[in-house]
């Protein structure tokens, strides 16, 4: 068993909006959002454990805090919408429910992932999941997923999201993006996840004006929503997806939320001073899963817990006994062979090396 969720029925697998004829997506129970944010949460934490052990070689960008983002807007998706994420994305993943263990074996680098172990945690998509790619070049996902929203909606009701942070904003092929998806009304969403840093950076330090005037600027109806909890995520998110599926075109919704753990992993190895304490103490008294642990039973909060504990030792399992790729393989499935990388194509300067039809490499 890979820890698949099929078997558990935890949360929703991959949205709950009814396909076809009815649109607006109903608000799923209390306890599915917790269950999404308790497995994101110690997925999270086995994963920070797999750091340390060498396990994950690239460390991750941990989304510990913004979890209620990720639970309430991809509970407003439909099955076949499209999401692209970035960086700090595995939220989405397991929220629009990508397997536990094979999305680990992704980020642990075996055959067994996602991507067969070739994307890592910074780059992998998931189109059973409707994950169309995760950037770690910021803010062009914005640009993929518009022009994937206008191709979508060449046939059907299909939305697309561009999920980015506060530190995206102030790169140019989103506010490209921003005025096609408002001229050509693309049925494409927006979403910043504002938690406040663009790695060290403020975010008032770094963008003039505001996230939704940006978007206002181009004609797109904006607004700034509480990111940490679910519930009010999911009925902004629903609103905007339906919205863009009845043909009444872009929106951007800009949720403000915090990391609790640092930018990425390497941060646990080195103490930078760029927010106080207090500051982390504050917002972690709105934590996400705190939030919507009142809304749950105690003992149905229990049941979860231990199923979530059995998913993850699963997936664990899974990914550790899944098979590193052979070296060999390594120019497999490229987009293009043969790909001169030296020789005639660029002067014919020293050697020719190109790939061969199998996608591997000669001289
Ligand atoms: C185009 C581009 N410029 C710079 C970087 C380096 N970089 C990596 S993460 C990051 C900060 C991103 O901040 P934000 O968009 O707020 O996302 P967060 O990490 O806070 O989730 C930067 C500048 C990059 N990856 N891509
Ligand atoms: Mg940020």
């Amino acid at each position: 068993m890979s820890g698949s969720r099929e078997a558990t029925g935890l949360a929703h697998d991959g949205g709950s909006a009814p396909s076809g004829g009815a649109r607006r997506a109903q608000r799923p129970a209390a306890e599915a959002f917790y269950g999404t944010i308790r497995l994101i949460r110690r997925f999270e934490e086995r994963c920070i454990d797999l750091v340390r052990s060498g396990d994950i070689g690239s460390g991750i960008h941990p989304c510990i805090g913004q979890e209620g983002v990720a639970a309430g807007l991809c509970a407003a998706l439909r099955p076949d919408d499209a999401l692209l994420s970035n960086h700090r994305g595995h939220g989405h993943f397991l929220a629009r429910g990508s397997d536990p263990g094979r999305f680990l074996a992704e980020l642990t680098g075996r055959v067994g992932g996602i991507d067969s172990g070739r994307a890592g945690s910074f780059h992998p998509s998931d189109l059973s999941a409707g994950i169309w790619g995760a950037s770690g070049t910021v803010g062009h996902g914005a640009a993929i997923a518009t022009g994937l929203g206008w191709a979508l909606a060449r046939d059907g009701d299909r939305v697309a999201v561009s999920v980015f942070g506060d530190g995206a904003v102030t790169q140019g092929a989103l506010l490209e993006s921003f005025n096609l998806a408002s001229l050509w009304q693309v049925p494409v969403v927006f979403v910043c996840e504002n938690n406040g840093y663009a790695t060290t950076l403020p975010a008032p330090a770094g963008i003039a004006g505001s996230v939704v005037g940006r978007a206002e600027a181009f004609g797109i109806p904006a607004s700034t929503v509480d990111g940490q909890d679910p519930e009010v995520v999911f009925d902004a998110m629903a609103a905007a997806v339906d919205r863009a599926r009845g043909g009444g075109g872009p929106s951007l919704l800009e949720f403000t939320t915090y990391r609790f753990e640092g930018h990425h992993t390497f941060e646990r190895r080195m103490r930078l001073a760029y927010r106080d304490d207090d500051e982390v103490a504050r917002w972690r008294e709105r934590d996400p899963l705190a939030i919507q642990a009142a809304r749950v039973p105690a003992d149905v909060r229990d049941a979860i817990d231990a199923e979530v504990e059995e998913v993850l030792d699963a997936a664990v399992r899974f990914a550790l006994e899944s098979p590193r790729p052979d070296p060999a393989d390594a120019f497999d499935h490229l987009y293009a062979t043969p790909v001169r990388l030296r020789g005639s194509l660029f002067g014919g300067l020293g050697a020719a090396a190109a790939l061969d039809g199998a996608g591997r490499i000669f001289r």
